[in-house]
């Protein structure tokens, strides 16, 4: 289902008015401290967060789901929901997929579909954490890694396979994320580990058509619990850095120990041309894959602004920004818009910071002015800019209340159910 853009429309017109003053207000705010707003509303207007296809349905702890009906099904069904949330907050224009529980089996089609929402395909995912029930061999210790060369072989097809997926649909990246590891000591030698995933990685490198990217996916523990194959952004480096210049870092939020210094890492990647994509996502403890900003909106903060410095002052690519959040609370819809808003309030908020004023600070050793030039910024609320990028691409000022007052959950279960399930985890 998709909505009725007038009715956003119409939505929009009550709020109109509250909005234009906050926003002049802000307008005024920000130009007194030189800052363009219109020029950041249509940076914020072109700004576009993937999501991920495994988010569209109740997510899975490793203990009880609780699905909350009108579920997609089908992969048509999820590429609906992800032109849904478009439409509410334009900024949702693409799909990240993930095979096998995406298999699109007639392209075409597929294509066609998403074309007609305005979204397009973000990087493929591969799997080998999970035995697929066609497969001769199992992934129990390991994929690319493994001690034998057979899983390894079967690994490797699968991601070709994936490939040309993407390739069918008009995607350009391929994530790798292996949950390849030990779990005791002693369990493999870590340097055959490394040199087997460093080999197997190169024959999926070779299958990749010109314009891709392979972003290589970093954690440092789970499933796996004394060590994994690529357990750090130093390890994906290496990797990365090996197979050559179609292959990338990607930083997952959620992958890090707690209270790594996340945002060092994007600066010494872009430094090096290295940072491929992002996983968005949040969490107090380990991955626990909450909505981005609902625990640490300060370290989101942070992280976008040595993200829009680097793609101001780097020649690192552009970068694939995704969301990898999934879990077991909020209509996944609502929850997705939470988030989507959450990493463009960090965008906004860096993208108005005085970069000349804090470098004299860096330069002149002044401590406290470059702290309070950061958090000035963190503590304006900007969210008139991001209303009103929505609204000049007929967005909805306020995603959630519409999704609400349109009553489109309702809508979803008594289309598809109360049963329905999403497939994934
Ligand atoms: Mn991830």
């Amino acid at each position: 289902m998709i909505v009725d853009k007038e009715k956003i429309q119409e939505i929009n017109k009550g709020l109109l008015s509250n909005h234009l003053d906050d926003l002049a207000r802000l307008k005024d705010k920000l130009q007194i401290k030189g800052v363009n707003s219109d020029q950041i509303i249509e940076r914020l207007a072109d700004f576009q967060v993937a999501i991920p296809s495994w988010a569209l349905g109740t997510g899975a702890t490793r203990f009880g789901r609780y699905p909350g009906g009108g579920e997609p099904a089908t992969l048509d069904e999820k590429i609906e929901d992800v032109g849904l949330l478009h439409y509410l907050n334009n900024s949702s224009g693409a799909i990240s997929l993930h095979i096998p529980w995406d298999i699109p089996s007639d392209p075409g089609h597929t294509r066609e579909l998403a074309q007609s929402l305005n979204l397009k395909f973000d990087a493929v995912n591969s799997n080998t954490f999970q035995d697929q029930s066609n497969k001769e061999h199992s992934y129990k210790f390991g994929s690319l890694s493994h001690v034998n060369k057979d899983v390894r072989a079967q690994a490797i097809e699968h991601n070709k396979e994936v490939i040309d997926y993407g390739k069918a649909l008009g995607s350009e990246a391929l994530t790798v994320w292996l949950a390849d590891g030990t779990t005791f000591p002693g369990q493999a030698n870590f340097r055959s580990s490394f040199q087997n995933t460093s080999a197997s990685l190169e024959q999926i490198y070779t299958q990749l058509p010109q314009a891709w990217k392979i972003f290589l996916e970093y954690k440092p523990f789970e499933p796996n619990f004394y060590s994994m194959s690529i357990p750090d952004w130093g390890t994906s480096y290496l990797l990365a850095s090996q197979l050559g210049d179609k292959a990338f870092c990607l930083v997952d939020l959620g992958h890090h120990l707690p209270n790594t210094n996340i945002e060092q890492i994007v600066s010494m990647l872009m430094m090096q041309n290295k940072l491929g994509g992002f996983h968005f996502n949040d969490s107090k403890y380990g991955d626990d894959d909450l909505t981005a900003g609902s625990i640490k909106p300060y370290q989101l903060f942070l992280i976008f602004n040595e993200l829009v410095d680097g793609m101001e002052n780097t020649a690192n690519p552009d970068l694939a920004w995704m969301i990898d959040a999934s879990h077991n609370l909020k209509d996944p819809l609502e929850d997705l818009l939470q988030s989507v808003e959450a990493i463009m309030i960090a965008y906004a908020q860096a993208l108005i910071l005085d970069r000349k004023s804090l470098h004299d600070a860096q330069q002149n050793n002044d401590v406290v002015l470059a702290q309070e030039l950061l958090q000035d910024v963190f503590r304006t609320d900007i969210r008139p800019l991001l209303a009103e990028s929505r609204r000049i691409r007929d967005g909805a000022l306020h995603p959630i209340d519409t999704y609400r007052q349109l009553e489109i959950r309702k809508d979803l279960i008594r289309r598809r159910g109360t049963n329905s399930v999403s497939t994934g985890l």
